[in-house]
């Protein structure tokens, strides 16, 4: 029955609120994101909830050299408005930062590896 009910839970699509109850911030602990996603398995048709506070903060998908420069190159992409949900639609290591003046710096940024769903 267990393994009926993980089965389950792992071929439907998952809705990960980043940071669980942090949400999308600052954060005080510099790893939190990455500690935040190295405990999940996300999979191609889930999708991330970045829950903040609008006006506050912002979110925009970057590529590696934006995310590791907390850059961004299309402003076009950037979502303002709380929660934004982005669907999770191809494999790979995804890219997130809050696009505001020196909230990346400080560690409001997120990479996540996506891979495909199984075929259980
Ligand atoms: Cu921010």
């Amino acid at each position: 029955m267990a393994m009926v009910a993980s089965m389950a839970f792992c071929s439907s699509a998952t809705q990960h609120i980043v940071g669980d109850a942090s949400g999308w911030v600052i954060p005080n602990n510099r790893n939190l994101y990455a500690d935040w996603a190295s405990q999940r398995m996300f999979t191609v048709g889930d999708s991330l909830v970045f829950d903040f506070l609008t006006g506050t903060h912002d979110v925009t998908e970057v590529s590696k050299d934006d995310y590791d420069h907390c850059h961004v190159s299309n402003p076009g992409s950037i979502i303002t408005t709380s929660r934004a949900t982005i669907n999770l639609t191809s494999p790979g290591v995804h890219y997130y930062i809050c696009s505001l003046e020196g909230h990346c710096m400080f560690h409001q940024k997120l990479a996540i590896n996506v891979v495909m769903k199984s075929l259980f």
